[in-house]
């Protein structure tokens, strides 16, 4: 008879979260993600942050860009606040428990839950036959990624809400089927302003580093000009903005910009439309892109000092992933154990 499942509060806090190397990273993968990382090391929770490779490759990456991406990656973390001493930071294929959970939890997911997945849909587009079955399998590696380390916390923007909730299944599914409480029921914490940051070219579609449009999105690589260059040509409409946040309803392009200016302002977006009520986006863009500047700017110059040192950033993920893995493999080992695997070397 199974004991039922603990609540994540039964476990030791811990964060878990990672981004892809699979391009630079943007300004929504900063606010919407790691601004909330350091938010969370700088609060003194154990931090796990991880840059998830093989994730990566579930659609083609050339070999040299991948690790030219990974290295910039690790050097935006950095750059941004995250320290290694304090939070573990590392490349997912450092850490073979990832790999080996990821194919137990392959075994745990139903056809049924995976195939429910909006963004395999959306980047599988009418291309579902040829797409990589890593693509489709995709959402059982974050959960391994995720409870290799029984995080009990991942903070991550909204549209990895539905992976989330995925992994919930599959920690539940396990502590069931195999009649333990051995996995937490992680929660997502999807928190603040900017954790839906969308396209600069159409305000109903994601920010994302793999839009072929890079005026659609602000890179971390970008220079002042560029950012205050791509804000200007923004797409908005022609009315002033309102006083209040119902005005934006039917005004995708112009809320977004509002809500990045809020969550670059450490505003509510209801406090910007306030502030600016009445301002025409010729007033509106400028300030923003003056802001983006002065968050953006010295991240980026941080960022491409560390990366004058690649072998230092090498060193760093190393020793993050040494880390990693004296927490994930005792899991992993016990949940060989726990599936009736023989470990006898
Ligand atoms: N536009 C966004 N707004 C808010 N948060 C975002 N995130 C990504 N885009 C936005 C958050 O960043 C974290 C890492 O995401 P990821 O790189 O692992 O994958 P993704 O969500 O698929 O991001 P991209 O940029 O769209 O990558 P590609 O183009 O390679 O698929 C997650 O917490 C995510 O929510």
């Amino acid at each position: 008879m199974a004991e039922p499942v603990q609540t994540p509060h039964a476990f030791p806090t811990r964060i878990f979260s990672g981004i892809q190397p699979s391009g630079g990273l943007t300004l929504g993968n900063y606010l919407g993600a790691l601004k909330r990382f350091v938010e969370k090391q700088d609060e003194g929770i154990e931090t796990v942050y991880c840059l998830v490779d093989m994730h990566a490759i579930t659609v083609w990456q050339d070999p040299v860009r991948l690790r030219q991406q990974t290295r910039e990656a690790a050097a935006g973390f950095i750059a941004a606040g995250i320290d290694p001493a304090r939070s573990i930071l590392f490349n997912q294929s450092q850490v073979h428990a990832h790999a080996e959970l990821a194919w137990i939890f392959n075994c745990v997911a139903r056809m049924g839950w995976m195939s429910r997945m909006t963004q395999f849909k959306d980047k599988a587009g009418k291309n579902s036959e040829n797409v990589s079955l890593g693509l489709f399998a995709y959402p059982a590696l974050m959960a391994a990624d995720i409870l290799a380390y029984k995080a009990t916390h991942v903070p991550v923007g909204e549209d990895q809400k539905q992976h989330l909730e995925l992994c919930r299944d599959i920690a539940a599914k396990f502590n069931n089927d195999f009649g333990v409480n051995f996995f937490p029921i992680t929660e997502p914490v999807i928190e603040g302003a900017g954790t839906r940051v969308m396209s600069l070219r159409d305000g109903t579609k994601k920010m994302s580093k793999s839009d072929p449009s890079d005026q659609s999105r602000i890179n971390l690589t970008d220079d002042a000009d560029m950012i205050a260059k791509k804000i200007k040509k923004a797409k908005t409409d022609a009315e002033p903005l309102p006083s209040e946040l119902d005005g934006l309803a039917d005004r995708p392009e112009a809320r977004n910009l509002v809500n990045i200016y809020a969550a670059l302002a450490g505003m509510t977006p209801a406090e910007v439309v306030r502030e600016h009520a009445g301002s025409q986006f010729g007033s509106f863009k400028p300030a923003l892109a003056d802001l983006a500047v002065s968050v953006m700017s010295p991240i980026t110059t941080e960022m491409n000092r560390l990366m004058q040192d690649v072998t230092e950033i090498d060193r760093i993920l190393g020793a993050g992933a040494e880390r990693a893995d004296a927490i994930a493999r005792p899991i992993v080992n016990d949940v060989y154990d726990i599936v009736g695997m023989i470990r006898s070397r």
